[in-house]
């Protein structure tokens, strides 16, 4: 089971990489391009959010339409299980789908799609109650699983610069061994760089996680102390039990690329 989490955390590691960082509710984030390209392809600079793609008006300016066809997934593998408990044949098909019921249009298989968001991999099913004792011990694991993804990307030099060097940190200071992976796994996962990790921010972790390890919902959920939705670096650092003196803010350091 180890091994298999650290594999599954190390796929995370590079899906948060790929992962944009945009919001749910992403209509406003909606950009468009400059003239020239314009005239190339109205399309090309056109970004749209989760289940939506560049179409054209009948002014032909781009805009943003429901996904019109998700790939057709054979892999039960690509199945994805949203947070209202509905499983979808791919994260596509729970993106396009919640653009449809959001605009209310055709094709739309149930109106409360429209509230649901990625949960986890694979088929929804039934998890077990996470335990006190399983709760209490969660951390432990996390933070051990953390620091073996750490020292793994290190040993294949897939982090660089002081991120790297604090890897090396880690597997020799000994008070530094917790600190170093479960301040840098919080950078990591902040994409948007605003010192909080959004349930968005935090799917590279939990979608994968979350059918595999139990607890993971409930002790995610109790790191968000505040209930704000987002979880702060004093948040996420005493939830995996670090002390307060040691949750020092590294996030510029841990992105500053070797000289
Ligand atoms: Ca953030």
């Amino acid at each position: 089971m180890k091994i298999f989490v650290l594999t599954v955390l190390l796929i995370g590691g590079v899906m948060s990489k790929t992962l944009k960082d945009d919001d749910f509710d992403d209509e406003e984030n909606e950009v468009q391009g400059g003239y020239e390209n314009m005239i190339k392809d109205p399309c090309s600079k056109k970004v749209c959010g989760l289940g939506k793609e560049c179409d054209l008006d009948e002014d032909n300016k781009p805009i943003c339409v429901c996904t019109r066809k998700c790939a057709l997934e054979e892999d039960p593998r690509a199945k994805v299980c949203s947070t209202m408990n509905v499983t979808f044949e791919s994260e596509c098909e729970l993106y396009r789908q919640k653009c449809l019921c959001r605009r209310n249009q055709q094709g739309c298989t149930d109106r409360e799609n429209r509230r649901g968001h990625l949960d986890y991999f694979g088929e929804c099913k039934e998890i077990p109650q996470c335990k006190d004792w399983e709760l209490e011990e969660y951390p432990i694991r996390m933070r051990q699983w953390l620091y073996l993804v750490m020292e793994e990307l290190a040993n294949r030099r897939d982090l660089q610069g002081q991120a790297l060097k604090l890897a090396q940190e880690a597997k020799t200071k000994h008070n530094k061994k917790w600190v170093i992976p479960v301040i840098w796994k919080f950078c990591d996962l902040d994409k948007s760089m605003d010192k909080m990790i959004s349930t968005r921010e935090l799917l590279p972790i939990s979608a994968p996680l979350k059918p595999l390890e139990h607890c993971t919902g409930p002790f995610l959920e109790s790191c968000d102390k505040d209930g704000s939705g987002d979880i702060t670096l004093s948040e996420w650092g005493q939830c995996l039990g670090l002390e307060s003196d040691d949750i020092e803010d590294m996030c510029e350091t841990l992105r500053t690329p070797s000289q």
